[in-house]
């Protein structure tokens, strides 16, 4: 039995499925090499237990022992701290991967969300908000593309940060707002290439199919 539990929803509808954010777990557990397993709760009935773990009601979460961790960022910062293979170990490489995750986050998801949350709802009304949305969104991208279109990976070597980075990038790429970005384009397409990924996806695409199936 491994003390490593990754938890994510029993169930969710098709559009977000190949995006829930326990992806971005599977993805670090995997390039680590780091034994887990999946467990899941209602995505319909969220009771007291949930919030306890993620108080907003939201998934991931990661047990590791006693331990137990909520946001993907926090969490991929913790599986970094047991393996190199996600983070260098040398204080200048550990701090370089830390301040990209936070960009990551901070400054490019920050950004991509409202762009993202409009695709999935459908709403294609043009409005003053949207437009400076979507212009605010356009900047981020442009200083990505200049970063992307000098380096492989965001530091030295693929590490967590590259994880956050390019999955938040992937869900704007869903919805083509890559287009004139091509290096950050093909920055998606080089991590999501990674054996460590297909994996991740294959399995979250199955545990929602087996959700389908009972
Ligand atoms: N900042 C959180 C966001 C987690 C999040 O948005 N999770 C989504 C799934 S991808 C969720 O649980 N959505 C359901 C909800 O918000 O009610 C993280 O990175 O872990």
């Amino acid at each position: 039995m491994t003390d490593l539990i990754l938890t994510t929803f029993d169930w969710v509808p098709e559009m977000p499925r190949g995006y829930v954010r326990d992806i971005r777990v599977r993805w670090g557990l995997e390039e680590a090499g780091l034994p887990y397993r999946v467990e899941s709760v209602p995505f319909r009935n969220r009771d007291a237990g949930h919030f306890s773990y993620q108080p907003f009601g939201q998934v991931p979460w990661l047990t590791d022992g006693d331990i137990s961790i909520f946001e993907s960022g926090a969490i991929l910062l913790h599986l970094a701290e047991r393996s190199d293979a996600l983070m260098p170990v040398d204080p200048r490489g550990r701090s370089e991967v830390i301040q990209w995750l936070f960009a990551a986050l901070n400054s490019v998801e920050m950004a991509s969300l409202p762009f993202s949350l409009f695709k999935f709802t459908g709403d294609t009304i043009e409005t003053p908000g949207r437009k400076l949305f979507d212009q605010f969104l356009k900047a981020r991208l442009q200083h990505m593309e200049a970063v992307l279109s000098r380096r492989e990976w965001l530091t030295g070597a693929f590490s967590v940060a590259d994880i956050l980075m390019a999955d938040v990038l992937r869900l704007v790429d869903r919805f083509d707002g890559l287009t004139g970005f091509p290096a950050c384009h093909a920055y998606v397409a080089r991590a999501t290439a990674r054996p460590s990924f297909v994996k991740a996806y294959a399995d979250q695409m199955a545990h929602f199919d087996a959700a389908d199936a009972a």
